[in-house]
């Protein structure tokens, strides 16, 4: 891992914090993404969230386009969450046994997605992920299925190929560990490739369970789908009898209350959430057609199980959030905010100079410094990766906590307000111009 660049002047705290967590746990963290590999040196730590901030331990404020990569959509510690977590909380935290909670909760879900007709609850996007693939293998008799390059589904196994997020951020896209055997059966190919994915189901076709996409990639930076790599998957999966799975884990409730499928007209078989589905605390999802869902155990045959899936607090805390996103209906605020970021950060790449591209889909998005637009793998890896580093250390001294990877989206919440906005771009304005004279 890079650590060429040691946590800025101001940090001792986050310094010591590291130090002790580096001892104790293998990179000083429990999840790769969050250590700061994609930009060298050492991480922040944190000590609380409020609305669009977040407070480090030496007691420096940022704005925060992190937002615990998704789930945060209406910013930290939301009172109406904290409030619905608190309460479930001092009635009892698991039973291991079934709560009215969890089929409304469901009910919230199944209302709002409308390929999803049944829903089963897990504690995490990898294992909402995982369990679909696995559905989709028991339902149709099939082993083989297709991921997309820089597409990232989760520490899955069979998904671990050719992966986005941390796995590319740190350069180990397969990982050690993860056995032939696991993978013989998953085909990469790129994404937003309709023809690669045409010619794969000609000689392919009968051996294929299903094809898993984002149906916008967050995980190597934001990448928008053409509407023909949209139209292949759907027509080729149905004419050959195989299972379309959307990712929208990161996407669900995020671009839309509905979803990225709501937003292109997407129908597809299996639909997989988490992120603001737990609005913070650990809840996967997957669901979709009655008559597929009904192979799950105990209604069918296809195992999947788990203590805590639907447990009472993270069922709480993804009613609470999922109410104030169905009642206040933030998303055309969302876009407005986002449109403006988008707009202030690329023009003001464009004043000094810098190649780069956007790329959004209503809150998410990415300033890539490519200089053509990131469409695919391939296009991402294009990417000026070390000035983002350095980009992104210019906007941490200035109060900004950006995405620490280049493959990364950042994500903007109801809390970001226009002051936020526009705070952000002033700080990018002269953290460009701070690398442009470098
Ligand atoms: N799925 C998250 C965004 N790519 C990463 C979360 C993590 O690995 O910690």
């Amino acid at each position: 891992m890079n650590r060429t660049q040691s946590a800025p002047p101001g940090h001792p705290r986050s310094h010591a914090a590291f130090a002790r967590a580096l001892k104790v746990m293998p990179g000083g963290v429990n999840s790769p993404a969050r250590a700061f590999g994609g930009v060298g040196g050492e991480p922040l730590f944190f000590e609380r969230g409020e609305g669009a901030y977040l407070v480090d331990i030496d007691g420096r404020r940022y704005i925060d386009y992190i937002g615990s990569w998704g789930p945060m959509i209406l910013g930290h510690s939301h009172p109406k969450v904290v409030a619905a977590v608190q309460e479930a909380a001092a009635r009892g935290t698991s039973f291991g046994a079934p709560t009215e909670a969890e089929s409304e909760l469901a009910e919230l879900i199944i209302e709002a997605v409308p390929s999803v007709e049944q829903v089963r609850l897990v504690n995490s996007g990898t294992e909402a992920t995982m369990s679909a693939i696995r559905l989709a293998r028991g339902f149709t008799g099939r082993d083989a299925i297709i991921k997309f390059a820089g597409n990232y589904h989760g520490h899955v196994d069979s998904l671990l190929v050719a992966a986005g997020s941390a796995a590319a951020t740190l350069g180990v896209p397969n990982s050690p560990g993860v056995t032939v055997g696991t993978t013989q059966d998953t085909l990469v190919l790129e994404y937003n490739d309709a023809e690669g994915l045409e010619r794969t189901f000609r000689q392919r076709g009968s051996q294929i369970a299903a094809v898993i996409f984002e149906p916008v990639v967050g995980n190597m930076g934001c990448v928008v789908p053409t509407k023909a790599f949209l139209h292949a998957l759907r027509e080729q999966t149905t004419s050959h009898g195989a299972l379309l799975i959307c990712d929208e884990v990161m996407t669900g409730f995020r671009v839309a209350y509905g979803g990225a499928q709501s937003v292109f007209d997407i129908h597809p078989d299996l639909t997989t959430l988490g992120k603001v589905v737990g609005g913070g605390l650990p809840v996967g999802a997957y669901g979709g057609r009655r008559e597929i869902m009904q192979h799950v155990l105990p209604a069918g045959k296809v195992f999947q199980a788990g203590t805590l899936s639907g447990n009472p607090l993270a069922t709480a805390a993804g009613i609470a959030t999922l109410q104030v996103l169905r009642d206040e209906k933030p998303y055309d605020l969302l876009e407005e905010r986002s449109a403006r970021l988008a707009a202030g950060l690329s023009s003001a790449a464009a004043e000094v100079g810098l190649p780069h591209s956007i790329a959004r889909v209503g809150s998410m998005l990415t300033l890539f410094f490519a200089s053509e637009p990131v469409r695919d793998w391939p296009t991402a890896a294009k990417c000026d990766t070390a000035r983002y580093s350095k980009y992104f250390w210019e906007l941490i001294g200035r109060g900004i906590y950006m995405p620490c990877s280049q493959f990364e989206a950042l994500f903007v919440s109801t809390a970001h307000g226009e002051a936020e906005i526009a705070a952000t771009i002033d700080a990018a304005r002269r953290s460009l111009q701070a690398l442009s004279v470098q």
